[in-house]
């Protein structure tokens, strides 16, 4: 496979240099991060997997041994492994062994399907999965095996779960602690990538955004200072792990790096995310705003008192509307903490001990104090203060390009380095930002991102389309949903549940399938021949009212 370095796109030295004097990139990969967390509290609970209770020794161990066993299969550091896990104990350990052996995993999402992974497996030039047995009805493991043609080396199936096929690896045999002799492992280097995540989706395929042990563990390391997570936290993982809010902002990274505890919990669903929360003294937890919608509908039905413990409830993913914003404190008696966040690097928070205006109106300022923020017209041309604009970002944990991505790069990153998150935003007199908009063609479903062209480019592979846009429609629960315009062929009708049978047959996750379809004869276009998505949108929304 082709080394990783290849298709990264590094900081300059320059910028480097300045990031390594400033104290941000220490120079210690996370591996050797974690190690020097368990020594130092060894016998304190780290991880919390339904019965599973884990010190940190005992969670050391396991990683440990987990590495080893990676590296007594063939694999060696730098090797690519998919990690399509359900939130469980299995996650962390094969996290933090991949952490200490510098293999990389690649962070797919439990929804993705045969198209998603085999696309990741080749991109990322990947030699192994991980997956669940089943989940949801789902064959993971049959699919897994499956997509050894995407590959040209070997190609190594684990399996979290209790049946595991002749072939697999059985993923929670090979964390069993100690049974084998952990060679002495030599460390990554704090330059190499720590983790590849996924994009938000704006182009046709996924990008994969390489994040080096450095600048993800600063992400980790400075998020649990801004909310205020240390040994005492207990952090509740409810949404998908591998998204980068709970990884590392400051998730289960930033958590294990402070000596504090991390409980697992598969879904957000109120009822056992709130038993949850009473029975393990959460303190900390992360939701996208719809999760934060039921958990406050939830409590204003069935009380909150199972929530004493739980000090802070960080938002972010989407816009977080101010009403919802406002009935947090009262209603759940958590302080809320907004995350205007990115795969991409840049992480935007609210203070703890901003005001109640501040937290319940804004998304938060930066992070870091060497984060650039720029707010820009269509030119490139700073606006003026307090005007909205498209956001550009460039710092020490912001990644300077996507991995083997020359084409997307020249577009989604400026010649001088900054990335284009494609946000509209607005700085407040006080320095924080509220979202206002976006001018990128993303569709965002409750925290889930979509790239419209994705949607449309397998629209088009099915019968009886002649021209298809996707465009987000406004939904109460989720924030947005996929909705799509059409102009049929002469002579066909597609219909809705043809164009999602068709789109799932072709292997897509569910999440990105279109929940509502307008049959038009004709796509509105802008003065330069694009389709108007803007006018799509407003139609869209206008039919939702009547
Ligand atoms: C409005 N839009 C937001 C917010 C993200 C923490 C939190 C979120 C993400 C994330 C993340 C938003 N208000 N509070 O990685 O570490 C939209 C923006 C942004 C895009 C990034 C984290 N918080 N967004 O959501 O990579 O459009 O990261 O550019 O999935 O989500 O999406 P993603």
């Amino acid at each position: 496979a082709t080394p990783i370095a290849d298709g990264t796109v590094p900081w300059p030295d320059a910028d480097a240099a300045r990031y390594v004097a400033a104290g941000y990139w220490t120079g210690a990969p996370l591996g050797d991060l974690l190690r020097a967390a368990a020594d130092r509290t060894p016998r304190a609970l780290a991880l919390v997997d339904g019965d599973v209770s884990l010190s940190y020794a005992e969670l050391l161990d396991r990683i440990d041994a987990a590495a080893g066993r990676l590296l007594d299969l063939g694999l060696v550091a730098g090797d690519r492994i998919l990690v399509q896990l359900a939130n469980g104990w299995e996650f962390v350990v094969l996290t933090g062994a991949c952490l200490r052996s510098g293999i990389v995993p690649v962070m797919a999402l439990p929804g993705h399907r045969r198209t998603e992974l085999a696309y990741l497996a080749r991109h990322a030039e990947a030699a192994a999965i991980a997956v669940p047995d089943r989940l949801r009805d789902f064959d993971h493991q049959a699919l897994a095996h499956e997509l050894a043609g995407e590959v040209t080396g070997p190609w190594h199936v684990l399996v979290a779960g209790d049946f595991v096929a002749p072939g697999s690896v059985d993923l929670r045999a090979l964390c069993t602690p100690g049974a084998s002799p952990t060679p002495a492992l030599p460390p990554p280097h704090s330059r190499d990538v720590a983790v590849f995540l996924l994009s938000g989706g704006t182009t046709g395929l996924p990008k994969l955004i390489a994040r080096t042990h450095d600048d993800y563990a600063y992400n980790a390391r400075a998020s649990a200072a801004v909310s205020g997570v240390d040994a005492g936290t207990v952090y509740l993982v409810s949404l998908p792990a591998g998204h980068n809010f709970p990884l590392a902002c400051p998730g289960i990274l930033g958590t294990l790096l402070a000596g504090g505890t991390v409980v697992m919990l598969p879904s957000p669903e109120p009822a056992r995310a709130f038993a949850t929360i009473a029975a393990r003294g959460v303190t900390h937890t992360a939701v996208v705003p719809a999760v934060a919608g039921r958990w406050l509908e939830h409590a204003e039905t069935h009380g909150a008192a199972e929530l004493a413990s739980l000090r802070v409830l960080q938002v972010g993913g989407a816009r977080l509307a101010d009403e919802l914003a406002r009935r947090v404190r009262p209603v759940l008696g958590a302080r809320l903490q907004q995350v205007f966040g990115m795969a991409e690097g840049l992480l935007n928070y609210t203070r703890l001990d901003d005001p109640e205006d501040v937290i319940c109106t804004t998304q938060g300022r930066p992070m870091c104090p060497d984060d650039e923020v720029r707010l820009v017209d269509e030119a490139d041309r700073d606006v003026p203060e307090g005007a909205p604009g498209s956001l550009l970002t460039r710092g020490p944990y912001t990644p300077r390009g996507y991995y083997r991505a020359a084409e997307q790069n020249a577009r989604a990153f400026t010649a001088d380095g900054w990335y284009r998150s494609g946000d509209i935003c607005r700085r407040t007199p006080e320095g924080n930002l509220v979202v206002e908009g976006r001018d990128k063609d993303m569709i965002n479903r409750g925290g889930e991102k979509i790239s419209a062209e994705e949607v449309e480019n397998l629209i088009y592979q099915l019968p009886g389309i002649s021209q298809v846009a996707a465009v987000a429609m406004p939904d109460r629960e989720l924030g947005e949903r996929v909705c799509v315009y059409v102009v049929p062929q002469p002579g066909h009708t597609p219909r809705l549940d043809a164009i999602r049978l068709g789109m799932e047959a072709m292997g897509i996750a569910r999440f990105k399938l279109p929940e509502r379809l307008v049959l038009v004869d004709e796509l509105a276009t802008t003065k330069v021949g694009k389709v108007d998505k803007k006018a799509l949108r407003a139609d869209i929304a206008a039919r939702l009212v009547t």
